[in-house]
């Protein structure tokens, strides 16, 4: 069995990060192994949060980890609560030279940065996703990573020429998220620097009357789990996008609907399809 390492917040209510990574990493057939680096009442979308940051057990925590010689095959790392927070996810992922490196640099939705996060940080984000094998995007972060104004509407073309910029860096493999090609449907592009090829996959869109928090933890955390089963990265691409799509139709329909979050869980029987 495969052993992923994720390195993400814990926030008590609101259906992300590790409460999303968690459930669906098991689900896939990995052992999921957690570095929580927060404790949040709730995440940062509701009105009011109170966040403890677990930096200063960052370092002890990983030194544990190399006395008992535990290793990982796969390091994912998703919400990082401040600037030293990213120096010592790079940090950690350097002392796994084996480990597959999948970073979600998430900062942003809809056009913002989430709050608590300084115009700096991205830039700093930027460094971390440099050494990773795969970063995980939306359009959001990507623009924000190269430093650029939001644009909505972006065409095929402009999201290639793109994702082929957050590589120049280092990164190996760049998938955008939220990629939506004109034509009512929704998903994500990835560009391999390796073999300077794209791979594009696309579900129908599920209109929503408001905006949804999660869904970009929910894609990363089936690519992560799936691309761990040696499923190859492209039907890790396609088996997230379609998972994430089925999640949000699920949330329409959902009566007892939370507002703050995904109703995933109903769904989560069908990641069985992806790995059986
Ligand atoms: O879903 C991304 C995310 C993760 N963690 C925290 C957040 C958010 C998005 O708002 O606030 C704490």
């Amino acid at each position: 069995m495969k052993r992923i390492l994720t390195v993400q917040d814990i926030s008590c209510v609101g259906k992300c990060s590790l409460s999303v990574a968690l459930p669906i990493i098991s689900a896939l057939g990995s052992e999921c192994a957690v570095l929580p680096t927060a404790v949040l009442s709730t995440h940062t979308a509701f009105r009011h949060f109170t966040v403890r940051e677990l930096t200063e057990d960052m370092r002890p925590i990983r030194e544990v980890w190399d006395k008992e010689n535990i290793t990982f095959d796969a390091v994912y790392t998703g919400y990082l609560a401040s600037e030293r927070q990213l120096e010592l996810a790079g940090e950690l992922c350097e002392s796994y030279p084996d480990a597959f490196i999948l970073v979600d640099p998430v900062m942003g939705d809809f056009g913002r940065l989430y709050s608590g996060f300084s115009a700096d940080f991205p830039k700093r984000m930027k460094k971390l996703c440099d050494g990773a094998d795969v970063i995980m995007p939306n359009l959001t972060e990507a623009y924000a990573l190269l430093g650029e104004e939001y644009r909505e509407g972006a065409g095929t073309n402009e999201l290639r020429e793109l994702a082929k910029r957050l590589c120049e860096g280092g990164a190996k493999i760049a998938v955008i998220t939220g990629y939506e090609p004109k034509d009512g449907r929704c998903g994500a592009l990835k560009y391999d620097s390796d073999s300077g090829t794209f791979f594009e996959y696309t579900a129908e869109k599920v209109q929503t009357e408001m905006p949804l928090h999660g869904t970009g933890d929910i894609f990363a955390s089936v690519f992560a789990g799936v691309a761990c089963k040696g499923m190859g990265l492209d039907g890790a691409l396609a088996a997230a996008v379609d998972f994430t799509a089925a999640c949000v139709k699920h949330t329409v329909l959902d009566r007892e609907r939370r507002w703050y979050g995904v109703s995933f869980e109903e769904v989560l029987p069908r990641l069985w399809e992806y790995i059986k």
